[in-house]
């Protein structure tokens, strides 16, 4: 429904006027936002109301953590539960009957979080506590529940996996943007998978993990920790001991959630009889019995449309035999795809249950000098019925993947009202508020993968493209060049390399800008080729010979300073190199400066 975070941007503009105007996103959009044309102050003092739920304690972790004014006597009330609560009991009509939902209710006498179970009630104080980044709070009516049950990351690329400090940040963002997920199963993890998986983790492994454990815990987060034994697996009684015992050892770190990976494996392993014999016991000899694990999540070999052969039974066989409790992983038609209802319609009748979906975005592990930084688009909005879950797979770059998250997380939560741009801005907006519109730059033009073996692409450099074709053309065709388009792909470049500065000399984000500072050298190059190209054009078109001489110059030193920083930059990549404005802007240029060097030669 589409009222939503409108309202609070006018609120903030009614209340102090339109020079301190300040914009609200609601990250994911609500389902439902009603109200917020009045606000009121945001209290400094409250009473709170709550039963003493164990479980809503990271709810109100959280909420004493954003306003730290609790007292007693204090007129202004702030109640929070879960549906049978006494707290709450004024609002229970207004919960919404489903899995994470809440009711947020604020006006003047105070706020109520009216939830349908803990997580809800999580929810609906991250709601609050994005709402009290304005200045003053919107009296609003918020009725608000996930459209994907389970929504959030697997860890699971090849490369190097992320720090550890990068994934406490991420559990953080995860819990803001209401993601219930993370999966743990990088593939570089040597006790993920062989030789290892069947050894308990060592020390300070361990100790980290337990760490991501409760970290995944304050942010109302499943942390599921995923195995990866197929690779050198015995169908015997020994080994399912062994995968018992490992699954033990994560247990007592903490870990309440479990996944079996069977990818990219071959031979004995990918056998699914055997695999659905091991996963059924893993259920009904450790998971089950526990009480108090999340169900368990099975990666099986034929994991996309493309590698499955549906007569030789692998699938159906899983879907038979496989406990009704187990999730099924699926990438789609590919191993890498857009997701929409036919994937479903292909997938789901042949494992007997709703697909667990594993998008392979951003995951760059075989495009490794790209950085896919762009808006999240092309999944179907109509697949809410279709999939149990939809986790993606991530850069290795942890921060600069928070933008492909941010959108993520936007869409499984509320897929009507998902605005792929927006939600672009608004995460550009929540990684970097002070240098945003540099970071939009950049990422503007980092958003393809380049050619690939599952021609999976996206579109890139969309704010200059038409002015760079238009100019093209005009050269192209011997004609006066488009002025227009020559200003503002003139202008481009500039931003160009004015981001590139700003950013590399920021330290708003440190880590994101570690991460992308490759990408980041050859943008500078990049925008400053782009200059001397257009230069040196406009200074042949004059008459000018000497000065399109040392344009012309200038120009190609910035050319094969591109071809080396390809070489140099990212080098211990599988595709060494770091690329940006590989679709458009580059090839683009390049055809221009070619232009001018052939004009140069018909001068002499
Ligand atoms: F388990 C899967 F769902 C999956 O996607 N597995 C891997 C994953 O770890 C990797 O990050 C992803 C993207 O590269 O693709 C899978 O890995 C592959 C896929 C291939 F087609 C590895 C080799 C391949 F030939």
């Amino acid at each position: 429904m589409r009222k939503n975070i409108l309202c609070a941007a006018l609120l903030g503009w009614l209340a102090i006027g339109p020079l301190q105007a300040q914009e609200a996103w609601l990250n994911p959009v609500p389902q439902v936002y009603a109200g917020g044309q009045d606000s009121i102050d945001i209290p400094a003092q409250y009473c709170l109301q709550a039963d003493g739920n164990e479980a809503l304690s990271p709810a109100i972790g959280l909420l004493h953590k954003l306003m730290p004014g609790e007292k007693e006597e204090a007129a202004f009330r702030i109640s929070i539960g879960i549906k049978g609560d006494k707290a709450v009991r004024k609002y229970a009509k207004n919960i919404p009957a489903k899995a994470e939902g809440y009711y947020l209710k604020i006006d003047k006498r105070g706020i109520a979080i009216a939830a349908a179970d803990a997580r809800g009630a999580y929810y609906g104080v991250q709601t609050l506590a994005q709402l009290l980044a304005l200045p003053r709070l919107p009296q609003v009516e918020v009725t608000d529940y996930p459209d994907i049950p389970y929504r959030g990351v697997v860890e699971g690329f090849y490369g190097t996996p992320w720090s550890h400090e990068a994934r406490l940040r991420q559990l953080d963002f995860y819990g803001r943007n209401k993601m219930n997920t993370y999966i743990y199963g990088p593939k570089d993890d040597p006790y993920h998978r062989t030789p290892h998986w069947r050894k308990p983790y060592p020390e300070k492994e361990a100790k980290q993990l337990r760490e991501l454990v409760e970290r995944a815990k304050a942010n109302n987060v499943i942390f599921y920790w995923a195995i990866h034994p197929g690779q050198d697996i015995r169908w015997n009684e020994e080994d399912r001991t062994q995968l018992i015992n490992k699954f033990e050892s994560m247990y007592q770190l903490g870990v309440r959630g479990f996944a079996v990976f069977f990818d990219d494996i071959s031979g004995e392993g990918t056998k699914a009889d055997k695999q659905a014999e091991l996963l059924n016991y893993l259920d009904d000899n450790f998971v089950r019995p526990k009480g108090d694990v999340a169900p368990l999540i099975l990666c099986p070999t034929e994991y996309n449309k493309a590698w499955t052969n549906v007569k030789g039974g692998y699938l159906t066989t899983l879907g038979s035999k496989l406990n009704a409790g187990i999730q099924v992983m699926w990438t789609g038609n590919d191993v890498v795809a857009s997701i929409d209802h036919p994937t479903f319609e292909f997938i789901n009748p042949l494992i007997q249950r709703k697909a667990y979906i594993w998008w392979n975005y951003p995951v760059t592990d075989y495009v490794q000098d790209h950085l896919l930084m762009g808006p999240v688009y092309g999944n179907g909005t109509d697949i809410k019925d279709d999939a149990i879950a939809f986790v993606s797979n991530p850069m290795e770059h942890a921060e600069a993947s928070k933008i492909a998250l941010y959108g993520i997380a936007a869409y499984t939560w509320n897929m009507d009202d998902y605005n792929p741009h927006q939600a672009w801005e608004a995460a550009i907006r929540d990684l970097m508020p002070v240098n945003a519109p540099y970071l939009r730059t950049f990422a503007m033009h980092n958003t393809d993968l380049g050619p690939n073996r599952y021609d999976f692409r996206r579109a890139e450099s969309e704010n200059i493209r038409p002015a760079l074709e238009a100019l093209l053309s005009s050269y192209k065709q011997g004609q006066a060049p488009d002025q227009k388009a020559l200003s503002q792909v003139e202008k481009e470049c500039r931003a160009i390399c004015l981001a590139s500065d700003k950013l590399l000399t920021s330290d708003e984000n440190p880590l994101l800008i570690e991460e992308i500072a490759p990408w980041l050298i050859r943008f500078k190059v990049l925008g400053q080729f782009g200059q001397e190209v257009l230069n040196t054009l406009q200074r042949q078109a004059l008459g000018q010979t000497k000065e399109a001489e040392a344009a012309y110059q200038q120009a190609r030193v910035l050319h094969s300073t591109l071809q080396w920083t390809d070489k140099l930059l990212n080098p211990q990549a599988q595709q060494p190199g770091a690329e940006c404005g590989s679709k458009v802007l580059l090839p683009t240029l390049e055809a221009l400066f070619e232009i001018a060097a052939s004009r140069r030669e018909k001068a002499e």
